[in-house]
């Protein structure tokens, strides 16, 4: 056997099943072994960045990581906006990069790049393999290092001698890392500042979203009187009717201040501190009031629900949690193609255990509330802000759960980074319905261009935030690559295909004409 094929004996045996797959030259030794596999599914994605979203997607669902083979240290930077993404939303990745033979470095042909650099930006661990012999016990130890904590972002570079050399040496999968436990003490510290008489805040994030967490932050919340919030952008939040409602921080920092204002106590459960997306001339980075004091119940790489748990036993939180009441009947929305409407219209059609990928970004503002008593669903949100990973997200997500219903609301800009996940999309027909919230524009960098104080904008300002010109058109775009498309000019419209939508299987887009007023 080769190196290769040695790694991916490893791979299949530490339980990796799936890659997302763009490759070069360099891993056409992997690409075979993976190709003599029965036991490991190749995704095929036609940009990198399609790849480590799919795989984040993936991850968010099924809490294991994907492969990702990428090509050398530019198809790493192309993959580099989500794998960052993904190192914010906590999750395990695994990606295996292809490098140039050792002894061919030397000459720096085209594709020479210092590859290893490259992947410690958004990696947690990185490592190059050292020999044939050492390709699959590296990629054990890759493995082993994605499942740290609750998910770490992992990069094993192998050479293309190493993965096309002989290898004698097997490489057993290594035992999963357990997850850190919180002290008693810290656990007895917090149930004692629940029951101290000032107003707190559990505040949520990461793990800590999962139903299990939500169920015993609720019976806390319950006992205690203190609410619960989460972070504004969630990996992974579990809600809809029937599980524990979370007031989710708003965005723009004046919002999110004046919804903590009044806290005297914040704990954190799963998340840091909250601060401000961004710095703003003359405005504070924290988000929290000054007399506000902070306590960590768990870090996010800590065992959540054991501590969660711990403190529902110390303060004696018998009573169950609060649950968000279930759906009332409402009118279908009719007139004018508004967010609103759209948010309505999910309000009332989204089914029971839909995976939602929420890139809407400012039409997405309505869409969160007016779900809120639809059936129980997982909401999953943009974790580090780097735009591009609603669809390759929602793409992997389908993957992990093909059962489930995936909901992709999308903003049209930021779909345009990554566009080419529709046709892996159609390629491995997953169940998913793309949302695009065409407003032909990054209206939100209207907002901020005057939040920032960057003066009074020219024609030439605007024209940089403008999509129009020509117009993009979103259903030609899905048909060529292989998704079904129908357009919505109005409420009615968006509600009928949007109903169609969800009785049918496998991929499909709607273009949702939207008319936006802009706060
Ligand atoms: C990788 C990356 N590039 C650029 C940005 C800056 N950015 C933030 S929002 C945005 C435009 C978003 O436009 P769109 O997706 O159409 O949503 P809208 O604001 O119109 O609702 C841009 C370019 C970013 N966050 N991430």
């Amino acid at each position: 056997m080769n190196g290769a094929e040695r790694l991916l004996e490893t791979l299949v045996e530490s339980g990796v099943e799936l890659c997302f797959a763009n490759p070069g030259t360099s891993e056409m030794q992997l690409v075979s072994a993976i190709g003599n596999s029965e036991k490991m599914r190749a995704v095929l994605c036609l940009f990198e960045g399609v790849v480590s979203g799919a795989a984040d997607g993936y991850a968010r669902m099924s809490d294991k990581p994907a492969l990702t083979l990428l090509h050398l240290g530019s198809g790493f930077s192309n993959s580099m906006a989500n794998q960052h993404n993904a190192k914010r939303a906590h999750v395990p990745l695994l990606n295996v990069v292809g490098d140039h033979a050792t002894y061919h470095l030397q000459y720096d042909s085209p594709l020479t790049s210092d590859v290893p650099a490259h992947a410690r930006i958004s990696s947690n661990w990185t490592r190059v393999s050292e020999s044939a012999d050492d390709l699959a016990a590296a990629g054990a130890l890759a493995v082993q290092a994605s499942l740290q904590g609750w998910g770490k972002i992992a990069t094993l570079i192998a050479p293309a001698n190493h993965a096309w050399e002989e290898s004698t040496q097997p490489a057993p999968a290594l035992p999963v890392p357990a997850l850190e436990k919180v002290s008693a003490t810290t656990i007895s510290e917090v149930a004692d500042a629940l029951s101290n008489g000032k107003t707190t805040a559990l505040f949520l994030g990461g793990p800590a979203l999962r139903e299990e967490c939500l169920n015993a932050a609720g019976r806390i919340a319950r006992a205690s009187g203190a609410r619960i919030l989460c972070e504004t952008f969630p990996a992974r939040l579990q809600r809809g009717a029937g599980r524990v409602p979370v007031e989710r921080l708003p965005y723009f920092a004046e919002q999110a201040m004046e919804h903590l204002s009044g806290f005297e106590q914040l704990i954190l459960v799963g998340a840091s501190a909250p601060v401000s997306f961004f710095a703003y001339p003359g405005k504070k980075s924290r988000l929290t009031p000054d007399d506000c004091e902070v306590l960590t119940l768990a870090g996010v790489d800590q065992d959540v629900l054991r501590a969660l748990e711990g403190v529902v036993a110390a303060s004696g939180a018998t009573e169950p949690a609060k649950t968000t009441p279930p759906v009332q009947d409402q009118p279908i929305p009719s007139g004018i193609l508004t967010p609103l409407a759209i948010a309505r219209t999910l309000g009332q059609l989204m089914p029971e255990n839909a995976i939602v990928s929420d890139e809407a970004a400012t039409c997405g503002l309505a869409m969160f509330p007016a779900t809120e008593n639809t059936p129980p669903h997982d909401w999953l949100t943009l974790a580090g802000g780097a735009i591009g990973q609603g669809l390759p997200l929602s793409l992997g997500a389908a993957i992990a759960c093909p059962d489930r219903k995936v909901i992709a609301l999308q903003a049209d800009g930021s779909a345009m980074y990554t566009i080419q996940a529709l046709w892996s999309m159609a390629r491995e027909n997953t169940d998913v319905t793309v949302v695009i919230m065409n407003n032909r524009s990054y209206a939100i960098l209207n907002i901020e261009l005057a939040r920032v104080g960057a003066g009074q904008p020219t024609a030439k300002t605007l024209s940089m935030f403008d999509l129009s010109r020509p117009d993009i058109d979103w259903v030609y775009l899905a048909l060529s690559m292989g998704v079904p498309a129908t357009r919505a000019t109005s409420a009615e419209e968006f509600h009928q295909q949007f109903a169609a939508a969800m009785t049918k299987h496998g991929p499909q887009l709607i273009e949702a004409m939207v008319i936006q007023q802009m706060p």
